[in-house]
């Protein structure tokens, strides 16, 4: 029989998940390994080709460690609360919990058609109230927890109480809102409870306060900084404008310093270790206070600035728009001015504000401070390349130091002070510089380093300055104005958030008659009839960001069925943290940050072992669409005619491009027939060929619908098979590399498969292997492959195993090796990539079916690749006659009586008389006549 893919690929996806093949336990002899995968949302178009290139990956490297003897947890569930699916639901009034199912129906055909070794009894579904109990509980931990800095750590909110009860605000280190109150024990005592409660919302990881959110009207929602690119929103592409609100958030910033260090102790790739560094972006500098005398002696703005060696060079303090000193600062002749430039920011995004650095705007105030060193008058302006939500909203501007104070000090003719350090250390605030300033008070004649520490002491000591260390980090917004998320645990009493009872997790979605805001503009959930906390009280109206589910889900992969913990210790100490973790670079600084904030405050809570959750980390590459385009030939006017012309031809015509399904072309060649079904108008098209086909053309473009460049899995799977869309995938290139997806090579993997079936099988298609023992060649090209894959899967390079395989089975078929033994091993060694096929061949050998999962991977022995015969090349009279194969042991007179003695060289040296033979031994012969 030949190799029939289909059939051999259903009866084993069967008898896996009959068998339960890859159920795993949280308890093992062997040592443990945790591949994680990025779980996927479940959108409703399904699966593209380009999506499982990392499962494929992460599943060859699970497969491959389950042969090395590790108890594999490897586990797949769904991201399934999000955005598409609600717009769908405002669209069609399906609700989302339907489509949802829907969706993740297909997705789970279309994986199981790849054939996939997850423990599917672990699936978790973010959007199953059975998960989303447990996310709304780490929310409840957060929100009674706080973050002291004395231990550098969380702590419940407990030891904050009671730290007041007996001290009162002093000596309280803490991660804070900025309007913390002082007071005594005995205040505190006196505070009503709303009171108390109002000053511990300051300190609570999950907070409520109001704070400056990017609002996108479109989608009715707030979104995270990640979420918008380009001053619109990633998904859609909607305007996001800046809005005051009250929103939940989560103290992500008093992890700065603990997510920077933690990226030193992970293995994961340095753009993406960058993008995170860059995103916590830490600066260390010093706060300097100028004091305002028009608004009192004792009032003065803070400015935040890393070079405070640059402050005799001052001419200006420019605030964000937004600093709330504005209105106060702004004097009655400057105050239309003022307004008018305030209004004119807030349809600015703050990236925006950030990339725009030479469109210089601003205004004056009117207002002016003193220098605190110098005591000399400096205007106030406000201008939008000032932001409000870094540092203090506020700068000191240093012309000569500072080249958007630069510009905007040119723009409006504010004078440039010199300043010698500008031209003595080149502008950079560099320790290694030497030049030491002149003409600059207290530090002249310092170089950078003394300068810095002279100009903070001083500042100190007359109470205008310290050092700070700010972090371009902020808190993370932690709420959404939809439907389709986790409902926020928190009901209202007495306008003050209140957690409900942990015995009443989850806090089940209400439904709603429309995915909509309610008509006074309150988020869906408003919608909710009589949905209130015993009868009462109103809950929160806003559900949990997208990330929720996915800043802890690899947990509950551990322990996927515990009712009365996320998970148990014992899964959690056993299983730790995930080893390896294969994802898109997406998620570099949102899902990857929130994780590793979740993480680490579960540890402080003691709930986890691990301070990083995830060892180390892949991105996969993008694949890339392949699309095809066929070339419509134009009339005189410039109209599309029904003609199409091949590619090569077409420089001889007018023509316009149009995408074409590739799904109808093969090889480039388009199929004519299913051309004129492709699309109504063209029924009656007219080719004009080259060599009786039609070329198309082609070019490397995003995947995506509408430029019919989609291919989907399935299709694939249902011509080739399984087996051969995983090798194909990952020998499409390097798994970290973008790659465009394109089917020409995929007949070679095809063939390599067969042929590997053919060394099992006699010229009748009969199962046909022999019990001799191998011979040194068979063994040499066994020994190969398992050292090469073992090398190649340990460092991830999975498409230079794919190429050894074929070396191999050629190799083996040249030699016609049916070896018993040999094929036994080849069929571990293959079944990572090609786990069907080789569960077939290795069943046909008569091993107990379904064991090769668990079979080990064959020990390398370096003595077969030990060249041990070398082929002599055989020269006469200088010459090059023919190869004689002689072992390497012989010695050179052996050799040389080895060589006389052979009947073929006998025949070239014509019975001449020999005058002379010469030997370099494992190199040549020479025989002079
Ligand atoms: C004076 C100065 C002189 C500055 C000089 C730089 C160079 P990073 O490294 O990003 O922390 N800054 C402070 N707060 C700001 C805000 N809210 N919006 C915009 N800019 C702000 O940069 C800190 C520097 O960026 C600070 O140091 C401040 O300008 C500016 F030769 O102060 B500098």
């Amino acid at each position: 029989m030949d190799y029939q893919h289909k059939a051999i690929e259903e009866k084993w996806q069967k008898f896996w998940a009959d068998n339960h093949t890859f159920r795993v336990d949280n308890t093992s002899e062997k040592p443990k390994y945790y591949i994680l995968d990025m779980f996927p949302y479940p959108s409703g178009a399904g699966l593209h080709v380009g999506h499982p290139l990392g499962y494929i990956a992460s599943d060859i490297f699970a497969r491959y460690k389950r042969l090395k003897g590790f108890n594999v947890l490897h586990p797949m569930g769904y991201d399934s609360f999000g955005l598409p699916a609600e717009q769908y639901a405002i669209q069609t009034g399906q609700h989302p919990a339907v489509t949802t199912a829907a969706n993740i129906e297909r997705y789970r055909e279309q994986l199981d058609n790849i054939g996939f070794s997850f423990d599917w009894e672990r699936e978790v579904r973010t959007s199953d109230p059975a998960f989303y109990k447990w996310t709304q509980w780490i929310f409840t931990q957060l929100f009674d927890a706080w973050y002291n800095k004395a231990n550098d750590r969380a702590e419940p909110i407990a030891t904050l109480i009671a730290h007041v009860e007996t001290n009162g605000s002093n000596g309280l280190l803490a991660v804070s809102d900025e309007d913390t109150a002082i007071f005594t024990a005995a205040q505190w005592a006196s505070f009503s409870e709303e009171q108390q409660q109002r000053e511990l919302l300051k300190y609570r990881l999950a907070y409520l306060r109001e704070s400056t959110v990017n609002w996108c009207p479109a989608l009715g929602t707030v979104l995270a900084n990640d979420e918008v690119v380009n001053g619109v929103s990633e998904r859609g592409g909607y305007p996001v404008v800046q809005k005051k609100m009250m929103q939940w958030s989560m103290r992500i910033t008093a992890y700065a310093e603990r997510l920077l260090n933690g990226l030193d102790t992970v293995d994961w790739p340095d753009p993406l270790v960058e993008m995170q560094r860059n995103w916590i972006g830490k600066s260390i500098g010093a706060s300097v206070r100028f004091t305002v005398p028009s608004l009192g002696d004792d009032q003065y703005i803070e400015v935040f600035t890393t070079r405070v060696d640059t402050i005799y060079g001052v001419n200006a303090l420019v605030l964000a728009p937004e600093n709330e000193l504005v209105n106060q600062l702004t004097t009655p002749g400057q105050r239309a001015e003022v307004d008018a430039y305030v209004a004119q920011t807030k349809k600015k995004s703050e990236l925006d504000r950030m990339a725009d650095v030479k469109a210089v705007s601003g205004a004056f105030t009117g207002c002016y401070v003193v220098h605190p060193l110098t005591a000399k008058t400096i205007p106030i302006w406000i201008a939008d390349y000032v932001l409000a939500g870094y540092g203090t909203g506020a700068v000191m501007a240093v012309p000569s130091g500072d080249q958007r104070d630069y510009l905007f000090s040119t723009h409006f003719g504010l004078p440039i002070i010199p300043i010698s350090d500008a031209q003595q250390l080149d502008g950079q605030a560099d320790a290694t510089k030497e030049g030491r300033y002149i003409n600059s008070g207290i530090i002249n004649g310092l170089t950078y380093l003394e300068a810095v520490d002279v100009l903070v002491a001083e500042l100190e000591s007359i109470g205008a300055g310290k050092a700070t260390i700010n972090y371009r980090m902020r808190d993370a917004i932690f709420g959404r104005q939809r439907y389709w998320g986790e409902p926020v645990p928190v009901y209202f009493k007495d306008g003050l958030p209140q957690l409900i009872e942990e015995g009443e997790l989850p806090l089940i979605l209400p439904e709603v008659d429309k995915y909509l805001p309610t008509e006074s503009g309150e988020p869906p959930l408003g919608r909710a009839k009589g949905w209130k906390y015993r009868d009462t009280f109103e809950y929160e109206l806003s559900t949990m960001p997208g990330w929720a589910g996915s800043s802890w889900y690899w947990y509950r992969y551990m322990d996927a069925h515990n009712a009365g913990e996320f998970a148990s210790r014992e899964a959690v100490n056993y299983w730790k943290a995930v080893d390896l973790y294969i994802g898109g670079s997406e998620h570099a600084t949102g899902h990857l940050l929130y994780s590793r904030f979740w993480n680490k405050f579960l540890k402080d809570m003691g709930y986890v072992p691990e301070e990083e959750p995830f060892k180390k980390l892949i991105n996969q590459g993008m694949i890339q669409g392949r699309s095809n385009f066929v070339y419509r030939v134009l009339d005189a006017e410039g109209k599309g005619t029904n003609t199409f012309v091949s590619h090569g031809l077409k420089d001889q015509y007018a023509t316009v491009a149009l995408h074409v399904d590739v799904n109808i072309v093969s090889n480039d060649t388009l199929d004519l027939d299913s051309f004129r079904q492709f699309r109504p108008d063209f029924v009656d098209a007219d080719f004009i060929l080259e060599n009786g086909k039609y070329h198309c053309g082609h070019e490397v473009e995003k995947m995506s619908k509408s430029k019919y460049n989609v291919v989907n899995p399935d299709d694939i799977i249902e011509q080739y098979g399984a087996d051969t869309l995983r090798m194909y995938e990952m020998f499409l290139g390097p798994l970290e590399q973008s790659k465009p997806w394109n089917t020409n090579g995929i007949e070679g993997v095809y063939k390599f498969l067969r042929k590997l079936w053919r060394l099992f099988h006699d010229g009748q298609g009969n199962f046909s292997v022999s019990d001799e023992s191998s011979s040194k060649a068979e063994l040499k090209a066994l020994h190969k492959i398992i050292k090469k894959v073992e090398e190649d899967i340990e460092r991830f390079s999975f498409n230079t195993s794919v190429s050894a395989f074929m070396i191999c089975v050629n190799e083996l078929t040249d030699l016609k090796c049916n070896k018993r033994g040999i094929l036994h091993d080849l069929c571990i060694v293959l079944h990572p990539y090609a786990p069907h096929i080789t569960e077939e061949l290795w069943t046909l050998l008569g091993n107990e079916p379904g064991k090769l999962s668990y079979a080990t991977y064959p020990a390398f022995n370096p003595d077969y690749l030990v060249e041990s015969e070398f082929a002599y090349p055989i020269s006469v009279n200088g010459k090059m006659r023919m190869n004689l194969p002689l072992s390497l042991s012989l010695e050179p007179a052996d050799v040389e009586q080895a060589v006389l003695a052979n009947e073929d060289v006998q025949r070239y040296l014509e019975g001449k008389s020999i005058r002379k033979v010469i030997v370099v031994k494992g190199r040549i012969v020479n025989i002079v006549v």
